[in-house]
């Protein structure tokens, strides 16, 4: 806790310069199964002197925004000429893998400020230096999707920062294939739903108001997905495969008490709740876009990177997995992509004025050019998205 707050308030703060496989691996085979298987706070008075600085210079104060849906431009001193303000973007889990690369190709264009909202300060500070972000391109504020407390607090941080928010990206994740036993949130719910779907869930939710008062041209919320949690591919047919079935270990709480710790209410396999996870960040997305896209013209969008087979994502399997994922995912399926190139893609996803179309889930072909990809059954099934939504309000406590 000490850390936290030491944490948040120099990262809140401090750099406003600017404007603000069955393959479970239970077994110990490398890829467990045949191919053919397969296939078949409390704020100091500088702390709100910044915030106040801050509104001055970038005259983006969300009030006046909404008063007057004024342009999000600011006058050059030089040449009167009027230029397109710096874009604000939170991305979480931006410490390592996907959300660095995608931070990094976003402060290089030095158009965006990137909020990169991370568990481990200190690893979020060390990793952006050796990215070589420049400081007034980032800060780094605390967020722990594991709790939900910490989620409210981080957007109660957020929203006294006085920073407008124009795109959020959620994007950490957990993934737990060796695990024998479930491990929980700090409200109980099984550790990867609720840090990869609730903790967003509710991220999302409390920030959705400061996404519809952004008056920048283009304002998003992306909400990352993966192949393996669509059965219509063959990546998503490696067993154990996403099902959420009749959610009956969703509407229980996932505490594996009184309920099982599965959505389906299935016998724990920590491979399938990361898949089930991001069948529910897919439907999360269409469901924004079904509620809020016409009414708050933001742009909801989820997408499937690549397989980056080099992150963190894969550092609880085991050591023969490590090492031969990268090479079979780059010289047999062929579906590697590189940290860099991955977040090159997010970062399209942020940014390109060509894809603003809400709803999609974004995809890449062999040349790295951007396509619509299909969403398997489940991963599309509107009556599924209402329901996961619905009871993900209650276990979140927003109903
Ligand atoms: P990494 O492990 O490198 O990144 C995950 C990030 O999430 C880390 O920064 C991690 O923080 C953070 N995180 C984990 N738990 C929490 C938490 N409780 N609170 C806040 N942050 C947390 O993996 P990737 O970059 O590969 O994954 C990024 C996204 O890409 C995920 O959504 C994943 O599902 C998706 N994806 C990845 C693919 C791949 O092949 N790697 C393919 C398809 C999708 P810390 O650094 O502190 O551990
Ligand atoms: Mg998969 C075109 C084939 C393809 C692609 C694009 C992926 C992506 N994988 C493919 C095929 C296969 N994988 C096949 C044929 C096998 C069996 C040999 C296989 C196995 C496998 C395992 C054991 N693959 C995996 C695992 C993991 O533990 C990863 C996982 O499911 O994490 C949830 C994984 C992945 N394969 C991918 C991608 C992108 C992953 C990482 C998953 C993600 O982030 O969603």
């Amino acid at each position: 806790m000490a850390l936290q707050t030491a944490a948040l308030v120099p990262s809140t703060f401090s750099v406003p310069k600017e404007g603000k496989c069955s393959a479970s691996f239970k077994d110990s085979t490398f890829f467990g199964v045949s191919l053919s298987d397969n296939v078949k706070a409390d704020f100091s008075s500088s702390a709100l002197r910044c915030k106040r600085e801050f509104t001055q210079r970038t005259g983006a104060v969300r009030a006046q925004t909404t008063a007057t849906e004024g342009p999000a431009t600011t006058r050059s001193a030089m040449d009167g000429k009027k230029t397109l303000r710096k874009g604000s973007v939170i991305i979480t889990g931006a410490s390592s893998g996907l959300g660095l690369a995608t931070a990094k190709a976003l402060a290089e264009t030095d158009k965006w400020h990137i909020i990169m909202a991370c568990r481990d300060f200190l690893k979020a500070e060390r990793a952006a230096k050796s990215a070589g972000m420049s400081k007034e391109n980032y800060t780094i504020m605390h967020l722990d999707l594991a709790s939900l407390d910490s989620v409210r607090q981080f957007v109660d941080s957020y929203k006294q920062s006085g920073r407008p928010l124009d795109v959020l990206v959620c994007n950490a994740a957990v993934y737990q294939p060796t695990a024998k036993e479930p491990s929980f949130t700090a409200e109980g719910f099984e550790l990867s739903v609720g840090t990869n779907h609730l903790g967003h869930f509710l991220l999302s939710r409390l920030l959705l108001d400061d996404l519809k008062q952004s008056d920048y041209p283009s304002k998003r919320l992306i909400i990352v997905g993966s192949i393996t949690g669509n059965t219509n591919t063959l990546a998503g047919n490696v067993p154990p495969k996403a099902n959420l079935g009749d959610l009956r270990g969703l509407a229980g709480g996932l505490n594996g008490l009184n309920s099982s710790a599965m959505i389906d209410g299935g016998e724990f396999d920590g491979a399938k709740a990361y898949k089930d996870s991001k069948v529910c960040n897919m439907l999360t997305m269409q469901e924004f876009h079904r509620r809020f896209h016409e009414e708050a013209g933001i742009t909801f969008a989820s997408l499937y990177p690549g397989c980056i087979a080099t992150t963190g994502l894969f550092r609880e399997h085991i050591p023969l997995f490590r090492l031969l994922f990268p090479p079979f995912q780059k010289y047999i399926t062929k579906g590697f992509v590189s940290e860099e190139e991955a977040g090159k893609r997010l970062a399209q996803v942020v940014s390109e004025p060509s894809l603003t179309k809400s709803g999609v889930y974004w995809s890449w072909n062999k040349d790295s050019a951007s396509f619509e990809n299909q969403l398997s059954k489940e991963a599309s099934n509107e009556d599924k998205a209402r329901k996961i939504w619905e009871l993900s309000e209650k276990l979140v406590g927003l109903a």
